[in-house]
């Protein structure tokens, strides 16, 4: 049998390149909100949620978006712009691997958005072709409700509690028509990461609204955002706050609404609680040796027969 491949992570010092050059390109007045940091998020989540424990396939190892398999993936859609962010880190540091880039990104651009530090650990290898990549349609669907996010998320090995911490992702960043069907931001600011999502699912009287497309989602106009704008000279219509079904989902379900309550009232746990499955999501399928170094598996060098 061939010997385990490994691949070292890393030095702070590289990697303090990569960061900075992250930070650099944060700022992008031009795109959705001012940020490219949510798209970033969003792509680092994708690449990892693909991850199935009782397969042990999936996860972000492999950065399997590059391919026409994973990346056309419709769940994926919008994507692209952050793969062509980065890809103008990823020629200034070749060293680096997508996937490993993909990752520490997001890690970067939460806490450049005022977010917590989260533990991320680097070594992860690309695929050189689509093999491994796995089926579609592990990706969560928007318009569904809590037994659809079990099911999802305990695939990957998490719990309630986890996943309603995850959520809290959707104070970033926004959807759009073209992407996902869905329209609009979750909180005012979404390029500033805190718990307004948790305060404004609690506190707010969500009215199911169908879109132009069709789509169900749920939708808020904030009363202090009017108020504000009609002060202001060229007042513009305050933007309707939204919510998607899976969103509504975490304070309907008993066992999902009491962390949404804790993580309302208290940031500092909501922000511990993140990043520490954050960086869990982020290792979902790696397997490290004793120092910390990525071993690929016989297993995992398997490809789908599809
Ligand atoms: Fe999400 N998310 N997400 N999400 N998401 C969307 C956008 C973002 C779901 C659906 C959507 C997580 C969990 C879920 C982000 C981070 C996370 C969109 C709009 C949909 C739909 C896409 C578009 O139109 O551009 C569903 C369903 C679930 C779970 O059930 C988790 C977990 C995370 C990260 C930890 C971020 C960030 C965005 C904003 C992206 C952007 O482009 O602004």
């Amino acid at each position: 049998m061939a010997q385990p491949q490994t691949n070292p992570t890393p030095s702070s010092s590289q990697l303090d390149h990569v960061a900075q050059a992250v930070r650099d390109l944060l700022h992008q007045p031009d795109y959705d909100d001012g940020s490219a940091g949510p798209v970033l998020v969003r792509l680092a989540w994708h690449s990892a949620g693909t991850y199935d424990a009782a397969s042990k396939t999936g996860g972000s190892n492999g950065a399997g978006m590059r391919y026409e398999k994973e990346g056309g993936d419709p769940a994926n859609a919008g994507l692209q712009h952050a793969r062509a962010f980065l890809e103008l880190i990823k020629k200034k540091f070749s060293w680096i691997t997508y996937a490993d880039l993909w990752t520490v990104a997001a890690v970067v651009a939460i806490k450049e958005m005022g977010g917590p530090e989260i533990r991320w650990r680097g070594g992860r290898t690309d695929f050189t072709d689509d093999n491994k990549i796995p089926p579609r349609g592990r990706l969560p669907d928007g318009a569904q409700g809590a037994d659809h996010i079990r099911h999802i998320f305990y695939r990957m090995g998490f719990n309630d509690q986890e996943i309603v911490a995850l959520s809290g992702a959707h104070n970033l960043g926004r959807c759009h028509s073209d992407r996902s069907g869905f329209e609009g931001k979750w909180v005012n600011n979404p390029t500033r990461f805190s718990n307004t999502y948790f305060k404004l699912l609690l506190v707010n009287d969500w009215k199911k609204k169908t879109l132009e497309n069709g789509v169900e989602q749920y939708v808020y106009v904030d009363e202090d955002m009017i108020e504000e704008d009609e002060d202001a000279e060229d007042a513009e219509e305050p933007e309707e706050l939204m919510m998607l079904p899976t969103d509504i989902a975490l304070i309907q379900d008993p066992s999902f609404r009491p962390w949404v309550e804790l993580y309302a009232e208290h940031k500092d746990i909501f922000f511990d609680h993140f990043a520490k499955v954050f960086a869990k999501l982020l290792e979902l399928g790696i397997k490290r040796d004793r120092n910390g170094n990525i071993v690929n598996e016989e297993n995992q060098q398997d490809g789908y027969k599809s």
